[in-house]
């Protein structure tokens, strides 16, 4: 690489700030406006047009320019920029907006942060979109899933003015904008810097890989994670900073520093490769670390993956001249045991097998508490994690039973209880079917529509109780598979999940008929009765089912615990105790 492709500090930065006499200006004129609040994506997006890294935008990109981005991986005059940047809004604000309209755009509390001057607005074709810059319209690609499913239908394209950046009341003093950092790398001599891209906490493997690309091509280095918006499922931002503060002093002094990116990633591959060097250009960097798999979106339930390994590391050189940013290129760190050292894979001696952690391993010894050996890790890096990531049997849970009324449910559910106190360590509430409706849903009869709120309710506050440590026991009919996995879907997300279908028969249900409900279905005096009058959907895959017809509710408990053990759910007794 000539060292004339090497440029200090980056070229011309963009700032779309405008000064407060202007900002006075704006916030008055905007009473005659239309306001947009905006998303959680488009928040990072306005930051980073506001802050100049994503130099040379200088607002959200109209409909030429989305055109030529979308099929040329450049803007209409030519420009290398790969990724879309939109402002997405629904029929009713794209209604009342044409070009010259301006649009104020304001945070989730309301404050006025820009004013886009609207040039273009559309509806958008997301799924040619994404099938040109994701190449799949498949929504197991994370960033196809988004802009399917979460994005707003309309594009409004225009320059932006911006009035304030998003606030961050979180590590203030590790973010730094593309003009802080270059005037920092300024100050302190650095002018070859070279940047590291992260979602992820950042182990032993990817120290090594660090020191080597700062050491083989004399640059300092930039640890520059991304603590906007990841792939879903993350370790989030706060646990990752804290590892990352932790494993600085591990780097020999004054060579490295970490700044936060604000960022909303696409995980979208090659294109998103040759975004991130050109965001590190702005930032000040002239090298990029591009390794295995560079913003990558995983494989889909096939198990095909849908980019490459080394597919970004080709896109980035192909443009690399232009990009003014160097690609340092890795290959997949591995561990050689035999020599205690990190090797890129393609190094590794013939006959000697690496070691490999894969992140499934490592969230699975973190669940069962199991160890996480040295070579891997830092101790203070898997302290950190296990201060988020307790092993199961110190994390809340929730079962969640679902079934015909008089299938056993709240019997069961209440002997589980009892055992459950009895074995003690985790505070526990019952959630039963009855007692829910004659408090917390007392105003919702049986329709689906309120079924379904009594149903996400419920997961709400076995969420909370979740979250914080607890066990929550719930036993409602939950009839409807969608609005069970929505509950599944949240409750997974702060701990741990469990559903049991008392999978007793209608006939059995029926015959107990205990509180002569059945009876009154039948005669149609009740309706909208579940199995008889109304549907019951049952789960495909529960965790455990149980029949109810021939056991009793101690054994079923007994089931229940036996499971919660096998899960990791109850941890292991000391000395036998
Ligand atoms: S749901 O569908 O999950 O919201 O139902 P749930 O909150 O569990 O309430 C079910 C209890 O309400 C009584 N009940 C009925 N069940 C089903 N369908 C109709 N139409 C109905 N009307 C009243 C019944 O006692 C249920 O309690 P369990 O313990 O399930 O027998």
């Amino acid at each position: 690489m000539s060292d004339n492709l090497i440029t200090p500090h980056g070229g011309e930065l963009v700032d779309l700030l405008v000064d407060d006499a202007r900002a006075e200006e704006l916030k008055n004129a905007s009473r005659d406006w239309a306001s947009w609040d905006l998303t959680e994506r488009q928040l990072c997006d306005i930051e980073l047009l506001m802050n100049g890294a994503f130099s040379p935008l200088t607002g959200f990109l109209g409909k030429a320019d989305y055109d030529a981005v979308c099929d040329t991986m450049r803007l209409a005059d030519g420009t290398l920029w790969p990724m879309p940047i939109m402002l997405d809004v629904p029929a009713n604000v794209a209604e009342g907006l044409a070009s010259g309209s301006k649009l104020a755009l304001r945070d989730p509390e309301g404050v006025m942060l820009a004013v886009i001057h609207v040039e273009d607005v559309w509806e958008a074709d997301r799924k040619s979109e994404a099938d040109k810059v994701f190449g799949t319209t498949s929504t197991e690609h994370p960033g196809v899933e988004y802009l399917l499913n979460k994005t707003n239908p309309y594009y409004v394209g225009g320059r932006v003015e911006g009035l304030s950046l998003p606030i961050h009341y979180d590590f203030r003093l590790l973010r730094r904008t593309p003009a802080e950092l270059r005037r920092e790398f300024a100050k302190q001599g650095w002018r070859k810097i070279v940047a590291f891209q992260t979602r992820n906490p950042m182990h032993r493997a990817h120290v090594e890989l660090t020191m080597r690309a700062s050491a083989e091509t004399e640059s300092n280095l930039l640890i520059h994670p991304v603590v906007g918006m990841t792939k879903p499922g993350d370790v989030d931002h706060y646990t990752r900073v804290r590892a990352y503060q932790a494993i600085l002093d591990r780097y020999p002094r004054n060579t490295a520093k970490i700044s936060l990116l604000n960022l909303a990633m696409r995980m979208g591959g090659p294109r998103e490769a040759v975004w991130h060097a050109i965001i590190r250009k702005n930032h000040g960097c002239t090298q990029l670390i591009v390794g295995r798999d560079h913003a990558g979106p995983g494989s889909d339930s096939d198990g095909n993956p849908f980019y490459g390994p080394y597919d970004a590391q080709e896109m980035v050189i192909e443009h690399q001249e232009e990009l003014g940013v160097e690609m340092v290129p890795f290959k997949l760190m591995v561990y050689v045991e035999e020599q205690d050292t990190y090797m890129p894979i393609d190094e590794v001696p013939e006959g000697i097998k690496p070691l490999i952690i894969s992140g499934t391993d490592l969230r699975e010894r973190l669940a069962y508490g199991r160890e996480i050996p040295t070579w891997f890790t830092y101790p203070e890096v898997a302290t950190e994690l296990r201060k988020t990531h307790p092993p199961r049997s110190k994390q809340g849970l929730t079962i969640f039973f679902t079934g015909l009324s008089g299938s056993g449910k709240s019997t069961v559910a209440n002997a589980l209880l009892v055992k459950l106190l009895e074995m003690g360590g985790r505070p526990v509430t019952l959630l039963d079917g009855d007692i829910v409706r004659k408090n917390l849903s007392s105003e919702l009869g049986f329709s689906k529509e309120h079924r379904d709120l009594n149903i996400l309710r419920i997961g709400f506050v076995a969420s909370e109780i979740t979250k914080n440590g607890g066990i929550a026991i719930c036993a409602p009919i939950a009839p409807y598979s969608n609005v069970r996995k929505q509950n599944a879907e949240l409750i997974s997300g702060v701990g741990g999940y469990m559903l049991v279908h008392i999978s007793t028969p209608l006939e059995v249900c029926e015959q107990r008929d205990r509180k002569g409900l059945y009876a009154k279905a039948r005669a149609g005096i009740i309706k909208e009765f579940t199995g008889i009058s109304d549907p019951y959907e049952a789960p495909e895959n529960p965790d455990l089912r149980i029949d109810t017809t021939d056991i009793s509710p101690e054994e079923a408990a007994n089931m229940i615990v036996l499971h919660m053990e096998h899960m990791g759910y109850l941890g292991v007794r000391k000395n036998g105790a």
